[in-house]
């Protein structure tokens, strides 16, 4: 893939500062100098292929034989706002180029070709890589309106009737035994919830499949659900097919996290528990539905993950860089959805503002003393 920098930063080198100036919140808000950004950002923009050419961005990521894989949720066009998978690869983790010329997975796959699969999150278990994947029947229609935030509207398909009822975000799990040919297997929620950043965990616990999920409208006083504000639950199976209703892991508690909170990337297993990197996100004007998306941090118990064994109260990383906060659909987005553990380094791969995908560094053990810290 193209990158367009020629600073001559070495990457994995620490800088000593950080990499903006933030944009306008208060120091006490800001995210410590955890991350280290690549300075080839955005290493992955889009082009080339036609179901490409308007956006690709919140890539899975696996780090296998030696090679980095991504998994880019990627757009032709905003209107219709159709998202395929596409797959890349890459020696060195930052230079990335196409293993195919077509998506490995497109909505057709999952069930629907009006439709759009989005978020991809991928792991492996033995030897069958699972992606896990956000999914709409009939994909919206997206207008970039000026104001940083677009709109979006159910899309009009000629001989296609269907209620906003009908086209909510449900997620699948896809297979493949190869990384390249994925197949569908089963859906992970039902059709009616809203319910997407849904993250396999990347072991089976107490022999059953695990999953991160967030109903959108598990929430308020009415219910027997619990929260006030979407948060972060988790289901187990046997079969991937049928799933234990949504437990609470994790409810928003700060006002960075005041609009929701979802799972980011796959769990890690440390020593001291899953680490599970989250988004929190803040309104930050609801007449315009300008939001800003930041990362956390929890720690959740290897044999139980529904307990919480550490949280960060402050988020570990926020948009600052350009790239983070503007681009062509929504402003001030960073979500990754990708990590790879390599030789103690965690390579966190975001897409930023539904545009490109950035990628940036932390070495394991300092996240962790970071996440210990703040133990409440
Ligand atoms: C979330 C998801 C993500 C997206 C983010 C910012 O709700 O739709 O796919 O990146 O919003 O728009």
């Amino acid at each position: 893939m193209a990158h367009g920098h020629s600073e001559q930063v070495p990457f994995v080198v620490r800088p000593s500062g950080r990499s903006g100036p933030g944009y306008g919140l208060k120091p006490a808000l800001r995210a410590g100098a955890l991350f280290t950004r690549c300075p080839a950002n955005p290493i992955v923009t889009p082009g080339l292929f036609p179901w490409r050419m308007a956006t690709v961005f919140n890539p899975g990521a696996l780090y296998e034989d030696g090679r980095f894989f991504l998994y880019e949720r990627a757009a032709g066009s905003l209107r219709p706002f159709i998202c395929s998978i596409g797959m890349l690869e890459s020696e060195d983790g930052v230079r990335f180029r196409h293993v195919s010329d077509q998506p490995v997975f497109t909505p057709e796959m999952a069930g629907s070709k009006h439709g759009s699969v989005q978020d991809p999150r991928v792991v492996r278990i033995g030897d069958t890589c699972y992606m896990t994947f956000a999914f709409r029947p009939y994909a919206w229609c997206c207008n970039p309106t000026g104001l940083g935030v677009p709109e979006s509207h159910q899309p009009d398909i000629p001989g296609v009737r269907f209620t906003p009822e009908e086209n909510q975000t449900r997620s699948g799990i896809a297979v493949s035994r190869d990384r390249v040919h994925w197949e569908f297997v089963a859906w992970a929620t039902p059709p009616e919830l809203d319910d997407r950043d849904v993250i396999l965990f990347p072991e089976k616990i107490s022999g059953r499949f695990a999953i991160l999920r967030r109903p959108l409208k598990f929430v308020g006083t009415d219910t027997a659900h619990g929260a006030d504000l979407p948060a972060i639950r988790i289901s187990f199976s046997d079969d991937l097919r049928t799933w234990t209703e949504p437990e609470v892991v994790a409810l928003p508690e700060q006002p960075w996290e005041g609009n929701r909170i979802g799972g980011s990337t796959p769990p890690i297993r440390t020593p001291a528990g899953w680490l599970v990197l989250y988004h929190g996100v803040e309104d930050l004007h609801p007449p315009t539905r300008r939001v800003v998306y930041r990362l956390g941090a929890m720690l959740l118990d290897l044999a139980d993950p529904r307990r919480v064994l550490a949280r960060t109260r402050r988020p570990i990383m926020e948009p600052e860089a350009y790239y983070e906060r503007f681009g062509l659909l929504i402003p001030n987005v960073i979500f990754p959805t990708g990590n790879v553990v390599k030789d103690g380094l965690l390579w966190l791969y975001y897409g930023v503002c539904d545009t490109a995908i950035a990628l940036a560094t932390v070495p394991l053990d300092e996240l962790l003393a970071h996440l210990l810290a703040e133990r409440p």
